[in-house]
């Protein structure tokens, strides 16, 4: 019995070992591929890093030089305008905007009079307050080097300066009437009113700007009116008074007018018109 069983016990043994073997060998490929997987993982990851932390990076750009530059609206303003400067078109590692309003004067007496403290910041505000003409300056200072400046200016021109956009006149109308200050005849340059009107059918004597100085009194003659303008007819028709200095100086001061009549014949429709009105010192 002994003899007839033993080969039994060998083959079951065997057969046993054989399938330890396979089971073996399959945790051996298991981890040979499982390895070779996080091989490849592992490289692939390492590859990506080199590309992503190792690329060519392009040269940082170069430093803007110190720049200032001022940047305004209008240069043409009235007395009493808010007007609002910007120094955002500067360049440079810029550490402080100083703003310097008028080089007439030397507010700290430095002798210079364009580095005046009268304000400080990339965007101010300013209201001029008498008539007459203005260089603006900005000074922009280094970041890092409070020593290295540089400086923009810029001429202002404060005067009464408007634009009545937009206005129709009828023939029944009674004139209409745009004041404006001239506040000191004596320095005042040049009184300068135009009118612009787009129309067809109108003659040229249709309608005429007067202009009034600053007396109040009932029986005021114009000091100028349009009629000496060369006055055509037709559509885009443009009239001007324009008063120099010289003769400016011989009119009163204070709220002047200037006046917009019709006089020409029944009207079918209103006429339409912008006036200007700019007086410079
Ligand atoms: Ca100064
Ligand atoms: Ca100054």
């Amino acid at each position: 019995m002994s003899d007839e069983f033993e080969p039994e016990i060998e083959i079951i043994a065997r057969s046993d070992n054989k399938a330890a073997i396979d089971a073996e060998k399959k945790r051996v490929w298991k981890f040979i591929i499982s390895i070779m997987v996080i091989a490849m993982v592992v490289s692939a990851s390492v590859g990506l890093a080199y590309v992503y932390l190792w690329r060519e990076k392009p040269p940082p750009p170069a430093p803007e030089p110190l720049k200032a530059k001022i940047t305004v609206e209008r240069t043409s303003v009235s007395i009493g305008d808010r007007v609002n400067f910007s120094a955002w078109e500067s360049t440079g590692s810029i550490g402080e905007y100083v703003w310097d309003f008028d080089a007439n004067v030397d507010a700290n007496n430095n002798g210079d009079s364009r580095d005046d403290r009268n304000a400080v910041g990339m965007n101010v505000t300013y209201v001029f307050e008498t008539a007459g003409d203005y260089r603006v300056t900005l000074n922009v200072y280094d970041r890092r080097v409070t020593s290295n400046y540089s400086r923009d200016f810029i001429m202002m021109q404060v005067g009464y300066f408007e634009n009545f956009a937009g206005q129709s006149i009828k023939a029944t109308d009674p004139p209409k009437e745009y004041p404006f200050e001239v506040a000191d005849v004596v320095n005042a340059e040049r009184v300068y009113v135009r009118i612009e009107y787009t129309s067809s059918g109108v003659v040229s004597t249709d309608l005429t700007l007067y202009i009034y100085d600053g007396n109040t009194s009932e029986t005021a003659q114009p000091v100028q009116d349009s009629s000496g303008d060369e006055r055509e007819p037709g559509s885009a028709q443009v009239e001007t008074v324009d008063i120099e200095g010289r003769y400016i100086a011989g009119y009163f001061p204070g709220q002047w007018r200037a006046e917009v009549r019709w006089e020409g014949g029944p009207l079918v429709q209103p006429v339409t018109f912008n006036i200007l009105i700019e007086v410079y010192y």
